[in-house]
């Protein structure tokens, strides 16, 4: 799939602000500073759409921005930054689980998680809630340029055997160098064809 445009719609920091427009959306998850703003960016070609933090926990909203004039790309607040209140944790937790059990029009979730680290225990929270809530996902390895070709597929097998998944289910990709895109773009386009 070829993304042709990319436009910033609007955010929402509370359950109840929902988008009325009818377009199906793939959410961008994962814990804070995994680089889901960054792939965001890569993903439209676009290096100024999503704000990329130097500092974690600054996604403090869903934001929406329509692809293609087709597709709504969520960029949701990245959970489990140790220095934030916990009456703002609550906040963050309440507004994405709200969005996924709650929006109509969630089609597929990119899961992201880094390449190199053991996944923590809020991914693990949050797998489970997509596995309980049925929601269609795929997980997507960031920061692939961390790791040499060898060290990344071991990886990517240690998180195919612990999600359960195959191994065509964990896309590497780098925001950095740009690769892995193509895999992940198939996915969202075998989403919108179903
Ligand atoms: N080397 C490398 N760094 C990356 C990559 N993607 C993101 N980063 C860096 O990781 C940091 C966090 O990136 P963001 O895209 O802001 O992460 P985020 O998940 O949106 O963070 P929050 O919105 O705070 O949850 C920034 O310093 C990025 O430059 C990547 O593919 N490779
Ligand atoms: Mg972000």
């Amino acid at each position: 799939m070829k993304i042709s445009s990319a436009q910033y719609l609007t955010s929402s920091a509370n359950p109840t602000q929902k988008l009325s427009l009818d377009y199906p959306h793939i959410a961008v998850m994962g814990k804070s500073n995994v680089g889901k703003s960054s792939f965001i960016n890569y993903l439209t070609n676009n290096g100024k759409l999503a704000r990329v933090s130097k500092q974690p926990g600054r996604t403090k909203m869903i934001n929406y921005f329509l692809v293609n004039n087709n597709f709504i790309v969520a960029d949701l607040p990245g959970y489990g930054f140790a220095k934030v209140s916990d009456a703002e944790k609550e906040r963050w937790a309440e507004l994405i689980e709200d969005y996924l059990i709650n929006d109509a029009n969630l089609a597929y979730a990119l899961f992201l998680v880094d390449i190199r680290h053991e996944p923590t225990l809020n991914d693990i929270t949050m797998y489970n809630f997509l596995i309980k809530s049925n929601i269609p996902f795929c997980i997507v390895a960031t920061k692939s340029d961390k790791l040499s070709k060898m060290q990344c597929r071991l990886s990517i097998g240690k998180l195919a055997s612990f999600f359960k998944v195959g191994i065509d289910n964990i896309l590497p990709i780098s925001s950095v160098t740009k690769t892995g895109l193509d895999a992940v773009t198939d996915k969202i386009q075998q989403t919108l064809n179903a």
